[in-house]
């Protein structure tokens, strides 16, 4: 068979492979700019689309896409008015990473500044570091120019705190402490009473049990988005308010860069979701890239990123997106079914793929 008809077999193998797979890992023709987004945050897609189909430069579009969803309150878990602390406040983690100079902005546990992204880039872009937290990143953002101080807090986000404190503070992120179904304060259980498989929680096979059931699909969704702009450069950003009744001062994936997502415009990108507390440990955005930097597709290292925490955290929640320069995206997920939300030229609007566990 002449070279000619060959590749022409393959690629019409592939098309066909792509159709069947549907959601597994899908191409696009190459052509930039692209914008893939967690969860069908349609909104958030289509102004991160405007940005960059309209000329601005990754970074920008990511701003504008998670910035919009900051202002929608997208459901309910990014920007202000959502997950609330123990103590009834709600709090911000955002992260930018531009991924041609590697420079990344984040703010974390962030106060009284309701725009997470737009903090993050400020962080990045007229700071030499890369995190700030807590009270410091608000007043350092006010300075900057952002809107604030604001009260973060919405009528939604009191009631659940309110009822949650009725509900004697159950469920919460406390371990081996007293009072066990009470609201604190709380203190550590007495040294005798715990042992070492209590307090490590984890079985002779390093394999942790059964964390609270409290996080899933309406509690833990985290907006992060990756664009590829019309010079192919590539950017990622996030953007939550954490987790429902969080211990005040807990900082998730988020704000972490390789963890919430991670983008090198060499080799392309990943986003993730769900329980910042377990996949902060592992990396899983920057395993994405590192593994399609070695020649591994978008699909492969997406599966092999989520199956790595799934083997030492059966019971995680967690997604991810690959997506790699040629635009070729896949998802993996475990624990739900996951969604993610991607923009090319070839698309007339957003489209919304679903990924099984
Ligand atoms: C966190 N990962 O703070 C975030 C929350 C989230 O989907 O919603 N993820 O743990």
């Amino acid at each position: 068979m002449a070279i000619g008809s060959l590749s022409t077999t393959v690629l019409f193998l592939s098309t066909i492979f792509y159709m069947v797979l549907g959601d597994d890992a899908v191409g696009n023709s190459g052509q930039y700019p692209l914008v893939v987004s967690t969860w069908p945050f349609i909104e958030a897609v289509k102004a991160a689309w405007r940005a960059v189909d309209g000329g601005l430069s990754a970074v920008d579009a990511v701003v504008e896409g998670c910035s919009t969803c900051e202002e929608l309150r997208c459901d309910g878990t990014v920007g202000p008015g959502g997950s609330p602390d123990e103590n009834g406040e709600t709090t911000i983690d955002a992260m930018v990473m531009n991924g041609v100079t590697m420079e990344v902005g984040a703010v974390a546990a962030m106060r009284y500044v309701k725009d997470g992204i737009r903090a993050a880039r400020l962080v990045m872009q007229h700071t030499e570091h890369t995190l700030l937290v807590g009270e410091q990143a608000s007043v350092f953002a006010i300075s900057m120019g952002l809107p604030g101080p604001t009260n973060l807090s919405s009528s939604d986000s009191l009631e659940k705190w309110t009822k949650w404190k009725a509900n004697h503070c159950q469920p919460n992120f406390r371990k081996n402490v007293v009072p066990v179904d009470s609201c604190g304060p709380y203190h550590p259980k007495g040294i005798m009473d715990v042992n070492e498989g209590e307090c490590s929680k984890t079985n002779l096979m390093g394999v942790a049990e059964p964390r609270s059931s409290h996080i899933g699909p309406h509690n833990h969704d985290t907006i992060s988005m990756a664009v590829i702009d019309k010079m192919g450069r590539v950017a990622v950003g996030a953007s939550t308010n954490g987790a429902t009744y969080k211990i005040p001062g807990r900082v998730g994936d988020g704000p972490i860069a390789g963890s919430s997502a991670y983008a090198d415009s060499d080799v392309g990108a990943c986003g993730a979701t769900g329980d910042g507390d377990i996949m902060m440990r592992f990396l899983p955005c920057y395993q994405v890239v590192e593994s399609m930097r070695l020649g591994v597709e978008p699909r492969i290292a997406a599966k092999d990123a989520i199956s790595r925490i799934a083997r030492k955290f059966p019971d995680f929640v967690g997604a991810v997106f690959a997506v790699n320069k040629s635009g070729v995206h896949a998802g993996a997920c475990h624990g739900w079914t996951f969604q993610y939300s991607v923009r090319s030229p070839e698309m007339d609007d957003v489209e919304v793929f679903t990924v099984f566990p």
